[in-house]
């Protein structure tokens, strides 16, 4: 009994510490009192709702022959990156913690307070799915230096998901699910995958040409070609909320794309490229300056960028720029993001100097 108990009373304090975390993120990131008042009451719940039997957990409490201490502290298991996988991880950690606890209380026929912390649970998914406001707005997802895209063809055998799970590892905030060679049921169940996989990571995650798909799995966006389905369709079945971005290969269909409600468009190819089929010859530079100088969304320079020529296309003008190959293709695909992304980063620091 006494090992329910002590079970029950690190996981009370698991959840607990795990509430306060978000509270205080949200309460000076965001300054918005309804979210930090709400995680602040669930965790004086999950606190209070032990009341009656503080006594027995304080005598199953044995903190410092806790084996679980040396192992944390160990494996850098909280080598968090980014302000949302690190709230991802708070969630995770509440959400488990409350299971933990309610499972306990049944062992030690608490059976009605199980049911309270079943409850408490299912309060902590619902504020995670509050939590996502935050990190809904369009603009600041596609405010990021480097755009992953997806091709099986060119991954050394890897499957797409363990591709998005390097290119998240290696920084990547911003990825697009581009497959030519599956059919529709394989292409939906791999978005799924990797939707669930960037929400963790709080990376956006950008469908190429299926509406479809992009609205079943509840992608941040959709990306169009200048062959598929008018922009202003588009919007009409994703809403306002969805990003919907279009590729375009000279300045007139930029000036076309500015018309409608896209949000950002793509620029190229800027080099010869083998990855995109029927695609017209490289553009060059010239269209990635004219973008530079005259298109007031966000747009990405992609075809044939390297890491050799990418400072080119920086200094160009370019803030956003898009690989396929050179990641997908890399042997070390993490490495390989890590070194790009240092790249850019000091050339944009350079150019503040
Ligand atoms: N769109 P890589 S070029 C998907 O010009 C895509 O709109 C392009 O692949 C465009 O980085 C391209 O391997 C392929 O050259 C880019």
């Amino acid at each position: 009994m006494k090992n329910y108990y002590r079970i029950i009373d690190a996981n009370i304090n698991r959840a607990s510490e795990g509430l306060r975390v978000l509270e205080d993120m949200v309460r000076f990131k965001y300054n918005d009192r309804e979210f930090s008042e709400k995680a602040k009451r669930l965790r004086h719940f999950v606190r209070d709702g032990m009341m009656g039997i503080l006594s027995k957990l304080l005598e199953g409490r044995d903190s410092q022959n806790d084996v679980g201490l040396e192992i944390s502290q160990d494996i850098l298991l909280d080598d968090r990156k980014t302000f949302f996988e690190m709230a991802a991880a708070n969630f995770k950690r509440v959400q488990e913690a409350m299971r933990t606890v309610e499972e306990n209380l049944k062992l030690v026929d608490m059976y009605d307070k199980a049911k309270i912390y079943e409850n408490y649970r299912y309060q902590a998914y619902n504020l995670e799915k509050e939590f996502r406001k935050f990190n809904n707005n369009k603009k600041s997802k596609l405010d990021t230096d480097l755009y992953c895209l997806t091709c099986e063809k060119y991954s050394k055998g890897r499957s797409n998901p363990d591709v998005v799970k390097a290119m998240i590892d290696g920084g990547v905030r911003l990825i697009q699910y581009r497959e030519k060679e599956k059919n529709m049921r394989q292409k939906y169940e791999e978005c799924l995958e990797i939707r669930r996989i960037t929400r963790e990571a709080g990376a956006a995650f950008i469908v190429n040409d299926h509406v479809d798909i992009a609205m079943l799995v509840e992608a941040d966006g959709v990306h169009m070609g200048q062959d598929d389905l008018p922009v202003e369709k588009v919007r009409e079945l994703v809403g306002d909320e969805m990003i919907i971005g279009l590729s375009t290969h000279s300045v007139r269909q930029a000036v076309e794309a500015l018309k409608t409600s896209v949000d950002y468009i793509g620029v190229g190819p800027i080099y010869e490229t083998f990855t995109k089929k029927d695609v017209c010859a490289p553009v060059g530079l010239g269209y990635l300056e004219y973008a530079a100088g005259n298109v007031n969304i966000p747009f990405v320079a992609i075809g044939g960028i390297k890491e050799h020529n990418m400072y080119d296309v920086k200094s160009r003008g370019a803030s956003l720029i898009a690989m396929v190959t050179e990641i997908v293709g890399a042997k070390d695909i993490t490495a390989k993001v890590k070194n790009i992304k240092a790249g850019l980063k000091k050339m944009e620091e350079k150019q503040y100097e």
